[in-house]
């Protein structure tokens, strides 16, 4: 078997420094922000999490992950209607800020799309997920950052509890990891206390750690994003409960893609049905403005 080594460090460490991430990011595939959420958040949003998971455990509606080398660990996915909590980590500031740094400038500025919002929760005994990245779906492999990523530590992410494994400098690597055992990528653990973020390109190879601990679990939750013209992970105005989602602001009901506006074309859903209809986001530009933008071989009409 062929192992990949690690690169030489020094390599990044949870810090406050909302730009060194960004850098990180860049350089290593991966940073790590600390204090993001208050420990009062923390708290208040675990054990939001706690009992969203134990009504599926005894609905017997919890599914195991195919991700996952077994069914320790406890998954749930799409926490977005759950609890307005779980809506504000999608378009909390430091999220939209990652994200833009990681997916640059989208055509005519319109929103990118959340991809998916889910827990992740290691528990004693858990395996290793295994070494991954998180575009191996995006085939033929895209060598530009086009999912940005962020896991949210509701608990200490050490290495005995299963802190994701990364491998840093791999979203370089220009292809998707080898996955049929002839090849073992050293890997190391993002550690950070609560209330951190690991924020990563999708290209990076990474998995979550196996939990050793006797008696500690490790919730993470886990948020991706893409450019307005990439697929998300779900149809969510089909999947979300409406109900749910009220009162939800407009810019994250366009990341959850409630927006009617594509590539600056919009078509107002009319044969939604009344409340979620009720939800979508609509235009929001000029079309003079629009028409300025992209229309760069017609002579600029003077603004009116
Ligand atoms: O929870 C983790 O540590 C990582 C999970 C992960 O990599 C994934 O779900 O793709
Ligand atoms: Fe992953």
């Amino acid at each position: 078997m062929q192992t990949i080594k690690l690169p030489s460090g020094p390599f990044p460490t949870a810090t406050t420094d909302w730009e060194k991430v960004k850098a990180d990011v860049r350089e290593y595939g991966y940073g790590i922000a600390k204090g993001v959420l208050s420990p009062e958040e923390v708290r208040s949003m675990r054990a939001i999490l706690t009992k969203e998971i134990e009504k599926e455990v005894q609905a017997g509606t919890l599914k195991e992950s195919y991700t996952d080398r077994d069914a320790v660990n406890r998954r749930l996915s799409i926490l977005s209607d759950r609890h307005p909590s779980f809506r504000d980590l999608a378009e909390h500031p430091f999220a939209l800020e990652m994200a833009t740094d990681i997916l640059g400038p989208s055509y005519l500025n319109e929103s990118f799309l959340l991809h998916g919002l889910s827990a992740n929760v290691t528990r004693p005994g858990s395996s290793d997920m295994g070494i991954h990245g998180d575009t191996d779906f995006i085939l033929p492999y895209i060598d530009e950052p086009l999912f940005a990523r962020l896991i949210w530590f509701l608990d200490d992410f050490d290495e005995e509890v299963g802190a994701t494994r990364v491998v840093p400098k791999s979203h370089l690597f220009g292809h998707l990891p080898v996955k049929d055992g002839s090849v073992k990528y050293e890997s190391l653990p993002a550690v950070g206390p609560a209330g951190s973020v690991l924020v990563y390109d999708g290209r990076l190879y990474h998995g979550t750690g196996a939990n050793r601990s006797k008696d500690r679990e490790r919730a993470g939750v886990i948020a991706g994003y893409v450019p307005c013209w990439m697929r998300p992970g779900f149809n969510f105005p089909m999947v979300l409960d409406p109900r749910g989602m009220e009162g939800a602001s407009a810019k994250c009901r366009q990341l959850h893609g409630y927006g009617t506006v594509n590539m600056g074309f919009n078509q107002p859903w009319k044969q939604a049905p009344k409340d979620i209809a009720a939800l979508t986001v609509g235009e929001t530009r000029d079309v003079k403005d629009m028409r300025r933008e992209v229309r760069q071989d017609t002579p600029l009409q003077p603004a009116s």
